[in-house]
Formats: C-alpha cells, sequence, structure tokens
C-alpha cells in the first residue's frame, strides 16, 4: 500500500473521523486574515497571542524545516446538546441539588491534547520507522489548525467560524503531524453554509461580526476560559449559564443535528469518563482547591484554576436567579477568593429579597477588599433601598453573620 494510503488507514483506524494531507507551503491568505483580525482588535484578551504568532503559526517549515507535507486531522467528541434539554431545577437530577450550569462539549472528557497526541502517536512512529521526520501539533502548538485543515480538505469553515467535517458537523478537535514525507496532496472542499445563519442569529452576544469572523472580546468562550479576573458588568447577563466554553453556535448548526448521535465509539472511549455537562451550581462553589484539583485535574477546565470557575459559578447562579441559592452564595461571599466573593455579591443582587440583602449587608461590614466593596454595594441597590451604610463608608470590625 502506499505510505499517505497507509497514514490514512491508519488514522481511521485510531479514531480519526477525517484525514487530509496538504503540502507544508505557508497558510499565506489564512495569515493575513489572522493578521488582519489581531490589527484590529478581534483577538484582543489573549495574552499570549500576537502577530508575530501569525506569522511563525503561518510556516510550518519554521520549526521543520525539510518538511513536505501535513497530515490534518480531525477527531470527534462526545456532543451534548444541552440547549434541547429541559433546564433541571432544585431536586430534578442526582449529583448535587439545585440550579445548574453548562460545560461546552469538547471539555467533558480528559483534556483533549493528551488525548490527540496520544491518538497521533502510532502515526509518528509508523513515518520515523520509515526514516521521516514527524512533529505533532494540537491546538497550543504554533499552527493555524483550521486553516491547516481546510487546506487539507477534512472539512470547510463555518459561519461561526469552525470547521465542519462532512457528515460529523463541528463537533470534532483538530491536530497535525508535519512531515518529511512527501505524501499525496488533497484539495480543499468546494462546500458553505449557504443561506443558513443560525449560528450568528443565536449568539446573545453577538460575536459572529460577520460570517467567519468572531470579536474574541464578545465570546463567551473567550470570557469563561481565557480571561483572568474580573468579567466586566455588561457581559455578565449573556453568559446565561455556561460556566465553561459555549456550545450555541454549534447546537443550533443543521450539519451538527445530524452528526450528532454518531460518535464512534473508539473516539467517544478516547475521552474516558465525562463529567456531568450540566454541574450543579451550588456544588461548584463548595469546592475547595483540594476538591477542584480532585475532579478537573485531568480535564480542560484546569485552565480555569477554582478562581476562575468559581466566578463562572456565581455568575450562572445570578442569570438563573433562583432565590433558594442564596445560602450558597452567602457562604461564596466568604470565600478567601475576592474573585469569588465579587462575584458571588454580583449574583446576590440579581435574586434580591431579604435574605439576599441581609447576606449583601454582612459582607458589606467585614469586607476590605475595595472592588468586592463596590460590587456589594451596586447589588445592594438591585436589592432595594440601601439598608445599611454606603459602600464607600470603610469597613468595620468582623461581624459573625446569621445562620
Ligand atoms: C484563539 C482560539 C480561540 C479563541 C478565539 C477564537 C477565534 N476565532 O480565533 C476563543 C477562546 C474565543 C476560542 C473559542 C472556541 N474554540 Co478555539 N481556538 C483558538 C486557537 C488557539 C487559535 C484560533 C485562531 O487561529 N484564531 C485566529 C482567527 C483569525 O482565526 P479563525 O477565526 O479560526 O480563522 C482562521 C481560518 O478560519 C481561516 N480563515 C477565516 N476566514 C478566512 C477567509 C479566507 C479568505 C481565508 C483564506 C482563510 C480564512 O484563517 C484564519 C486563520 O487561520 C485554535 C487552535 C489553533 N492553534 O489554531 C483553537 C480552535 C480554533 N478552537 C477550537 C474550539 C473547539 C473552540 C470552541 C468551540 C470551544 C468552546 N466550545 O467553547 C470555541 C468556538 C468559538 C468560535 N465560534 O470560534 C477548535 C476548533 C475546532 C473546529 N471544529 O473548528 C480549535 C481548532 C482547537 C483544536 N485544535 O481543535 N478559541
Amino acid at each position: 500500500m502506499a505510505l499517505t494510503q497507509e497514514v490514512k488507514h491508519l488514522a481511521s483506524s485510531l479514531g480519526f473521523c477525517a484525514v487530509g494531507i496538504t503540502g507544508a507551503d505557508p497558510f499565506t491568505p489564512a495569515a493575513e486574515v489572522a493578521a488582519r483580525r489581531t490589527h484590529d482588535g478581534l483577538m484582543d484578551g489573549l495574552s499570549w497571542w500576537s502577530e508575530a504568532r501569525v506569522q511563525a503559526s503561518a510556516d510550518p517549515r519554521r520549526a521543520t524545516p525539510d518538511a513536505r507535507s501535513i497530515i490534518a486531522l480531525a477527531f470527534p467528541y462526545p456532543a451534548k446538546n444541552h440547549s434541547n434539554a429541559p433546564s433541571p431545577t432544585r431536586g430534578g437530577q442526582g449529583g448535587g441539588a439545585g440550579p445548574r450550569g453548562r460545560i461546552a462539549s469538547y471539555a467533558l472528557g480528559r483534556d483533549y491534547h493528551e488525548v490527540l497526541l496520544e491518538r497521533m502517536q502510532p502515526l509518528v512512529e509508523m513515518l520515523r520507522q520509515r526514516g521521516y521526520r514527524a512533529k505533532t501539533y494540537v491546538d497550543h502548538g504554533w499552527m493555524l489548525d483550521r486553516a491547516a485543515a481546510a487546506r487539507a480538505g477534512i472539512g470547510w469553515l463555518g459561519k461561526n467560524t469552525n470547521l465542519l467535517v462532512p457528515g460529523t458537523g463541528s463537533n470534532v478537535l483538530l491536530c497535525e503531524i508535519v512531515t518529511s514525507a512527501e505524501l499525496d496532496l488533497d484539495q480543499p472542499l468546494a462546500k458553505n453554509c449557504g443561506s443558513c445563519n443560525a449560528c450568528m442569529r443565536v449568539c446573545p452576544t453577538g460575536a459572529l461580526l460577520a460570517p467567519g469572523v468572531l470579536d474574541n472580546r464578545k465570546c463567551i468562550s473567550y470570557w469563561t476560559i481565557e480571561h483572568r479576573g474580573v468579567i466586566p458588568r455588561e457581559m455578565r447577563p449573556p453568559i446565561g449559564d455556561w460556566v465553561f466554553g459555549c456550545d450555541l453556535c454549534q447546537e443550533v448548526c443543521p450539519i451538527n443535528a445530524a452528526g450528532d448521535a454518531q460518535t464512534p465509539r473508539p473516539s467517544a472511549d478516547a475521552f474516558g469518563p465525562l463529567l456531568d455537562g450540566r454541574p450543579a451550581l451550588e456544588e461548584l462553589l463548595s469546592l475547595d482547591e483540594e476538591a477542584f484539583r480532585a475532579r478537573f485535574r485531568e480535564s480542560a477546565l484546569w485552565r480555569t484554576r477554582r478562581s476562575g470557575l468559581l466566578r463562572n459559578a456565581c455568575i450562572a447562579l445570578g442569570n438563573v436567579a433562583d432565590r433558594s441559592s442564596v445560602p450558597a452564595l452567602r457562604r461564596a461571599i466568604q470565600d478567601r477568593d475576592p474573585l469569588v466573593r465579587g462575584h458571588a455579591a454580583w449574583a446576590l443582587g440579581r435574586l434580591g429579597g431579604p435574605a439576599a440583602k441581609r447576606a449583601l449587608e454582612g459582607a458589606l461590614r467585614r469586607e476590605a477588599d475595595a472592588w468586592v466593596r463596590e460590587e456589594c454595594g451596586l447589588a445592594l441597590e438591585e436589592c432595594g433601598p440601601l439598608a445599611v451604610r454606603s459602600a464607600a463608608s470603610p469597613p468595620t470590625p468582623l461581624q459573625p453573620e446569621p445562620a
């Protein structure tokens, strides 16, 4: 069998749902697009992103001067369409009571960087045994994953910017092997989304500015995964109940609806046992560092650390606005992490009512952090007329919180 066929055959048997080959020339048009969007501020907020990185990522020969071919691979992940599921409430499901949040499907299993690197290994070994160089890339490597996949013809770029694999959809993760082997090249697909723009209409923040153009600073995925620190107040309501990532622009995609039911077993198994995609929010708030590590260390959720995930859980609780969550938020407003305390204050303001107000008043008496005090003050204003001194007044010594 010719080497190209051997590569493709092995890739399929490893669970990749699409494999294509493109040459190692730079991704010039894609780099121009990425550089322009970076220049226009559409990638703002990602401290590790830069125009220099775009240029380097667009040149596969930068790290592998003798590269001849790129093997572009797509690996499907089990996707749960949360938006079609009924919204569970207190006592509704097992695994913790109370309102639930949502986690993007790609993050529910073992960290995909590990999964994909493992899956590529037999391909790498095969190429090396034949005397070729082979370098792997997945996501955080300096490579334009979607541009490589599109040029290798394994899918087309949808209006939500994601690569759509025919028959599977966009619930796939991308990786590449840059090799010195000269393989038979594939051509890009002549496909597009036609007149459908469901993804653009569903995005609650309007992050998809035009077909295929995403404003990072409006994307819920950016705020809940990548952003460190305080989430701006105006961004909090549209985040809804997402606590890690967002799948809205993929869930409405009709191409995905067709592919969803069929994540092939070997691929689904590679991710191991899945986290609950609708975690109980109050339970998330109760996780200390050790419990957070035990539950999320092996998953992509580790990226936010405890601080970010609990921040997100507070926002989701504020958006679900079920007053039975006040006791959990009252505990969170006493967390030792000010980021958690401040977002818990915001959530209490959204819940409103006498119990939330008392919790905020108690917090304001104790709180020394200026930003958290400001959040408490604004939240109290949302609850109704102020019952305590203004947020600007200094804290008094710690008062015991009424049970
Ligand atoms: C930065 C980043 C993000 C950022 C910014 C998103 C963005 N638009 O770039 C944030 C944190 C918001 C994000 C979110 C998500 N991400 Co992300 N992300 C990346 C990363 C690291 C870089 C992407 C990049 O190059 N951005 C620059 C912009 C300008 O590029 P782009 O919009 O993708 O457009 C490229 C192509 O489409 C092409 N192109 C676009 N228009 C045109 C027009 C012409 C004429 C031409 C020639 C080319 C072209 O050129 C561009 C440059 O390559 C890649 C991994 C990687 N190393 O590539 C993953 C990656 C894109 N993300 C991925 C995933 C899964 C997601 C989420 C679905 C996760 C989630 N559920 O929350 C969301 C999806 C949000 C969305 N609708 O895009 C997958 C996408 C898989 C797929 N099927 O496409 C990737 C490929 C990771 C992986 N290895 O699997 N992500």
